[in-house]
């Protein structure tokens, strides 16, 4: 079976977007096409966009906009933006935001949820305020256990709809908080409308569903949360990576966790299978990879049946949680079709594995990606 690399929506533009590819207008889902991911960082024009609830703003004022830090703390507190500038040093960190359904359409059998192709992701420099740091000036009291977080979005809430509220925590034990950013900046720009100006969650490593957009509060919690986008949706099962069956599934047995960290992928952006190649001569491939767990230290290719891998050469270190390019020199030596494949390896030895996975959600799919090429006669 053989997949386009992008779904097949038609291109539409967007405020602040350059042409997308359209998933859902209600809500707005909006998929990177392919040859943007020739560079390492995605342009803000062109990044993603993915929102759950349909009622969002198109402006916001800035003298008017303010940041809570509520719940479980000894100062509540509102920051505007002027507070986030002037009282805070800024920092930056170069990460991936991929949604956790992204490459959904390829689950067999098929599951409910945006069918997206591989563009539901992007790399970007963040910049904005440590959470930790807004964390200290509030005061966590005393018996706080989660951090939760609040985006500006509404909804009607209700069955099948979810919370009304775009509403996501982390636990205050998860190392995960030293890194979040509180980011105002995005590729050195302002966020655009639909990637959650003025201000978003960045939890670096970590699926995007974490990385609350529009926020206007941040709530240390003393009890669990239970919300709908927490104890119902962005669940994986509690099986090496998250696979099980509808099988299983039935048998009511199979145990959901939070999602959390995204694991290692790569793909090839070009060339894209779109015109032929001369034989005897060189090819260079290029293309991408990521992991949310480690650093990307190996990227293999393979031009054969999967058996023989050789390894690619890594482009520039942007950070553990960067895309990190690629680059292949293939010479096609015979006429007629061929399969290149690519995988990574990351700093914990987790490799990409040749079998895809099932879950309800769609989730965390990371199987090797292949694509096929014409070499046709030699020029
Ligand atoms: N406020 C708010 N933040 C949100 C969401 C949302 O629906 N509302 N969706 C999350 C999910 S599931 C994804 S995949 C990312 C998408 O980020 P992007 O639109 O900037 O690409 O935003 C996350 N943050
Ligand atoms: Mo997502």
């Amino acid at each position: 079976m053989s997949f386009s690399w992008n779904s097949g929506g038609q291109y539409v533009t967007y405020p602040q977007k350059a042409p997308l590819i359209l998933l859902t207008k209600q809500p707005v889902q909006l998929e990177t096409p392919r040859h943007c991911f020739l560079s390492p960082f995605t342009p803000n024009s062109s990044f993603y966009v993915r929102w759950h609830l349909n009622s969002l703003s198109s402006s916001v004022n800035l003298s008017e906009w303010r940041l809570n830090l509520e719940g479980n703390v000894k100062k509540p507190m509102w920051l505007s933006m002027s507070n986030l500038l002037g009282r805070f040093k800024p920092a930056s960190i170069v990460a991936v935001n991929q949604c956790s359904g992204n490459s959904r359409s390829r689950f067999q059998p098929s599951v409910s949820g945006g069918q997206w192709g591989n563009g539901a992701m992007g790399n970007a420099t963040w910049t904005g305020v440590r959470l930790k740091e807004l964390l200290d000036v509030a005061g966590i009291k005393k018996h706080s256990i989660m951090v939760q977080f609040e985006g500006m979005d509404r909804g009607k809430g209700g069955k099948g709809v979810g919370a009304n509220k775009f509403l996501k925590s982390l636990g205050l034990d998860n190392p995960v908080l030293d890194k979040c950013l509180i980011a105002y900046r995005m590729n050195d720009k302002p966020l655009p409308m639909l990637n959650g100006f003025p201000a978003r969650l960045v939890v670096p490593g970590y699926f995007a569903t974490y990385w609350v957009k529009a926020l206007t509060s941040i709530r240390v919690l003393d009890k669990p949360d239970d919300n709908y986008w927490m104890k119902s949706a962005y669940r994986v099962p509690n099986t090496p990576r998250g696979n099980t069956t509808p099988q299983d599934i039935t048998t009511g047995k199979v145990k959901f966790l939070p999602i959390d960290r995204m694991p290692v992928r790569s793909f090839i952006i070009a060339p894209d299978g779109s015109s032929e190649l001369p034989r005897g001569k060189q090819v260079k491939l290029h293309g991408i990879a990521l992991s949310g767990h480690d650093r990307v230290v190996k990227v293999e290719v393979s031009s054969g049946d999967g058996t023989m891998w050789s390894e690619a050469q890594l482009g520039e270190d942007f950070g553990a949680y960067s895309f990190r390019t690629w680059e292949f020199t293939w010479t096609p030596a015979r006429l007629g079709s061929h399969v290149l494949s690519v995988r990574a390896t990351d700093g914990q030895g987790n490799v990409q594995p040749d079998g895809g996975i099932w879950n309800p959600g769609g989730y965390m799919w990371n199987k090797i990606e292949s694509q096929e090429m014409v070499v046709a006669t030699s020029i």
